[in-house]
C-alpha cells in the first residue's frame, strides 16, 4: 500500500462551528434521520479507519454492534494524535470529535481524503447525534480515553495506561430523540464493509452482530482486490473467460479496473470516486466506456473480425454481458446530478480513456482467446440490437396503423398528467376486474396481466418487444425501453404492481421488477415503482368497523389494542385473504388503492449490486441459489426498500 507521508498537530486544527447545528439539522449531514441515516454513522466512522488503512498504516477494522444498538469501531492504525493545541488547550482528538469542519484542515493540503463520506466531519457529526461516544486511543506508549455525550465533552482526554501498541477505537450509542429508529440491519453493514474491503485490497474489515444470541459474523479480506469484486458479481454467472482483466496505474489520477465479460445480455458496470459509489456515473465512466468501444473496434478491424464493408461496432454491443468494476481517486472531487454521486470533474474522461485505450489494447493482443470469445459476443449483441430495431419499428408502424398506441386491456384513467396519474398492473383478470370497478377513474388505470411472463434475465430486447405480455406494459408506460427509455415520456408518476401475497404472486412481481431493472431501469431510480400492499386479514364484529391487517404484527397489535377495550379474540370474525381476488370492489379500493389509506411501498435501488444479485439468483440459470434464495424470500423487498 502506498503512503502518504503527512505531518501535523494539533495547531493545525481550526474551531470552526459549534455542534448544536448538526443536532438542529442532522438532515443537512447525514443525509435524513431514517434507517439509512442511522447506517451513516457508522459508514462515517469506519471512513475515517479506511482513510487510515489508504495512507498505509492500518490492516484490520472491527465493527461490532453490540447489544443495545452500541457500535463499535476498531483500527489498528496510528491512533488519533493526542497533542495538546497550545492556543486552545484542547487535544488533537477531542477536537477532531468536538469541531465541525475540523477534518477539512487535517485533510487540506497535503494528502487527500480518500475515501467517502463527510471529508473529516465525519466524526464530530457521529459525536453530535449520539447519545454518548467514548474514544479510546494507543499511541506514544499509552491509552487513552474521553467521552461525550449528544456531542459534549464530559471527561477530557486523559492517559489511562500504557501500551505498546497503536490505535483508535470508537463506541457509541446514535441518539434516540434523532433518529426514527436504533435498529442496524446487519446485511446492510455487511454488504457496505464487503465493497469497501474490494475497494482497498488487502484491508481486512471484520464485522460481528452481537445483538442476539447466535452472533451473526463476517470477516472480508480480498488480496484480489477489484479482481475478486468482479468475481463475487459473477459468481452465478456462466464467463466468457476465466480471468478478470485487470488495469491499474498510479498517475495523478489513480485508476484501477476489473473487467469480466459473461454469457448474460445486461451490462453493469460499478463505478466509485474515492471509494463512493458513483451510481450516476460521470466522467470516470464515460471515459472508459469510450476507450472499451475503440479498442474493441479497432481490434476488430485490425483482426479482419469487422470486414471493411461491416459498420462500427456500437458501445452498447460492446458492453452487452460486461461487468466491470472502475474505482479512481480524485483529489478534489465534483459531485453532481440529482443525488449528487455523479462526478463532474471534466479531465477525468481523457484520463480515464487514454489509460484504457492503452492497458486494454496491449492485453487484446496478448491474450488473443479471450480477444475473440467477446467479439463473438459483441457481433451477435450487435445483430441483436438490428432485430430490435426492426421488431422496434413494426410496432410503431402497427400502432400508428391503429392510431391508438395503447394496449386494448388497459383501464386508463382520464387525466392526461403524469404527476397525478398512477397505472396499476394487477395480475389475474379478476382482481383486475374489482380493481377496474373500485379505482378512481380520473386518476388511476388498470392493466390486468395474466398467465406467466417472459424470463427477461434470458431474453435480448427484439424478443421483449415482440412479446405479447410485455408489450402492453411498454405501451401503457409509453417511455420505450432500454437505450431509447425516456423517463419524460412515461404517461404515469406510479407504476404499482398490485399481485397476492403469495407464490405466483411473488413470481409476476419479481419478473416485472427485473423487466423494470433491466429496461427501464431510470424508473426505478427515479423511484416511480411502487409495491401496493393488500391486507393480509380482516378483523370484524357486529357494530365495529373492519379493521384490516396488512402484517402479522399489524394482527398481533389490534388483538392487544381489543383486548383493552375488553373485546376478545374468539368474538371477533378474523378472514385471511388469500388473494386479491377475494375482495369486492368496495374493498379492494378501500384497503389497497385509495390514496388516503393504503400503504405503498416504494422500490428503490439504492443497492443496485444487491438487486442484480438477487435477480441474477432469480432468474439465472443456477437452481441452486435460486433455491436457498426463494426461502428466504420475505427479505426480498425489504433488501430492496432498506
Ligand atoms: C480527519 C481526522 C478524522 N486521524 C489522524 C491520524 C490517525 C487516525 C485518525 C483514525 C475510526 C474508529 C476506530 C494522522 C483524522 C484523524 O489524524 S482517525 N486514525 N482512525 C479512526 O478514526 N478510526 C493520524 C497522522 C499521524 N498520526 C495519526
Amino acid at each position: 500500500m502506498e503512503k502518504f507521508e503527512h505531518e501535523y498537530g494539533a495547531d493545525q486544527i481550526q474551531v470552526l462551528e459549534g455542534l448544536e447545528a448538526v443536532r438542529k439539522r442532522p438532515g443537512m449531514y447525514i443525509g435524513s434521520v431514517s434507517v439509512r441515516g442511522l447506517h451513516h454513522l457508522v459508514y462515517e466512522i469506519v471512513d475515517n479507519a479506511v482513510d487510515e488503512a489508504l495512507a498505509g498504516y492500518c490492516k484490520n477494522i472491527n465493527v461490532t454492534i453490540e447489544p443495545g444498538n452500541i457500535i463499535s469501531v476498531e483500527d489498528d492504525g496510528r491512533g488519533i494524535p493526542v497533542d495538546i493545541h497550545p492556543k486552545t488547550g484542547i487535544s488533537a482528538a477531542e477536537t477532531v470529535y468536538t469541531v465541525l469542519h475540523a477534518g477539512g484542515k487535517f485533510g487540506g493540503d497535503s494528502g487527500y481524503k480518500v475515501s467517502g463520506g463527510l471529508h473529516g466531519v465525519g466524526s464530530s457529526v457521529v459525536n453530535a447525534l449520539s447519545n454518548w461516544t467514548e474514544v479510546t486511543i494507543q499511541r506514544d506508549g499509552g491509552i487513552f480515553q474521553m467521552s461525550f455525550e449528544k456531542g459534549k465533552t464530559v471527561k477530557k482526554l486523559e492517559r489511562i495506561g500504557d501500551s505498546n501498541k497503536t490505535g483508535t477505537k470508537v463506541r457509541f450509542l446514535a441518539d434516540d430523540t434523532i433518529f426514527e429508529t436504533l435498529e442496524y440491519e446487519y446485511e446492510v453493514l455487511e454488504n457496505r464493509f464487503r465493497e469497501m474491503a474490494f475497494l482497498t485490497k488487502g484491508l481486512k474489515i471484520s464485522i460481528e452482530d452481537k445483538r442476539q444470541e447466535d452472533i451473526k459474523k463476517a470477516e472480508f479480506c480480498f488480496e484480489g482486490g477489484l479482481v475478486s469484486f468482479v468475481e463475487y458479481l459473477n459468481k452465478n454467472k456462466e464467463k466468457l473467460h476465466q480471468q478478470p482483466i485487470y488495469i491499474e496505474k498510479n498517475g495523478e489520477v489513480p485508476v484501477e479496473i476489473a473487467i469480466q465479460y459473461t454469457s448474460a445480455y445486461s451490462e453493469n458496470i460499478y463505478t466509485f470516486v474515492n471509494n463512493i459509489n458513483t451510481i450516476e456515473g460521470g466522467t470516470h465512466l464515460e471515459g472508459f466506456k469510450r476507450a472499451l468501444t475503440k479498442v474493441f473496434n479497432d481490434y476488430a478491424r485490425n483482426h479482419n473480425i469487422l470486414k471493411e464493408k461491416d459498420a462500427n461496432l456500437q458501445g452498447e454491443d460492446i458492453r452487452e454481458g460486461i461487468t466491470a468494476v472502475v474505482s479512481v481517486k480524485v483529489k478534489e472531487p465534483q459531485f453532481e446530478g440529482q443525488t449528487k454521486t455523479k462526478l463532474g470533474n471534466s479531465e477525468v474522461t481523457g484520463i480515464v480513456q487514454s489509460m484504457v485505450n492503452e492497458a486494454l489494447a496491449t492485453f487484446l493482443e496478448e491474450n488473443p482467446q479471450v480477444a475473440k470469445a467477446i467479439l463473438e459476443k459483441c457481433i451477435s449483441a450487435s445483430r441483436a440490437r438490428e432485430a430490435a430495431r426492426k421488431a422496434r419499428e413494426l410496432v410503431r408502424k402497427k400502432t400508428s396503423m391503429e392510431g391508438a398506441t395503447l394496449p386494448g386491456k388497459l383501464a386508463d384513467c382520464s387525466s392526461k398528467n403524469p404527476e397525478e396519474c398512477e397505472v396499476y398492473i394487477v395480475e389475474g383478470d379478476s382482481a383486475g376486474g374489482s380493481a377496474k370497478q373500485g379505482r378512481d377513474r380520473k386518476y388511476q388505470a388498470i392493466l390486468p396481466l395474466w398467465g406467466k411472463m417472459l424470463n427477461v434475465e434470458k431474453s435480448r430486447a427484439d424478443k421483449i418487444y415482440g412479446n405479447d405480455k410485455l408489450q402492453p406494459v411498454i405501451l401503457a408506460i409509453g417511455a420505450g425501453i432500454g437505450a431509447d427509455f425516456d423517463i419524460t415520456k412515461i404517461r404515469y408518476g406510479k407504476v404499482i404492481i398490485m399481485a397476492d401475497a403469495d407464490v405466483d404472486g411473488s413470481h409476476i412481481r419479481t419478473l416485472l421488477l427485473t423487466f423494470f431493472f433491466r429496461y427501464m431501469r431510470p424508473l426505478i431510480e427515479n423511484g416511480n415503482v411502487y409495491l401496493a400492499q393488500p391486507p393480509l386479514y380482516k378483523l370484524s364484529k357486529k357494530g365495529m368497523e373492519d379493521i384490516y391487517c396488512y402484517t402479522d404484527e399489524d394482527l398481533a397489535n389490534r388483538f392487544k389494542e381489543l383486548e383493552e377495550k375488553g373485546i376478545q379474540r374468539d368474538q371477533l370474525g378474523i378472514q385471511r385473504y388469500k388473494g386479491l381476488g377475494e375482495m369486492n370492489p368496495d374493498q379492494l379500493w378501500e384497503t389497497t388503492m385509495d390514496p388516503k389509506t393504503r400503504i405503498l411501498i416504494k422500490v428503490t435501488m439504492e443497492d443496485a449490486i444487491k438487486a442484480d444479485e438477487i435477480f441474477t439468483i432469480l432468474m439465472g440459470d443456477e437452481i441452486g441459489p435460486r433455491r436457498a434464495f426463494i426461502e428466504e424470500n420475505a427479505k426480498y423487498v425489504k433488501n430492496l426498500d432498506v
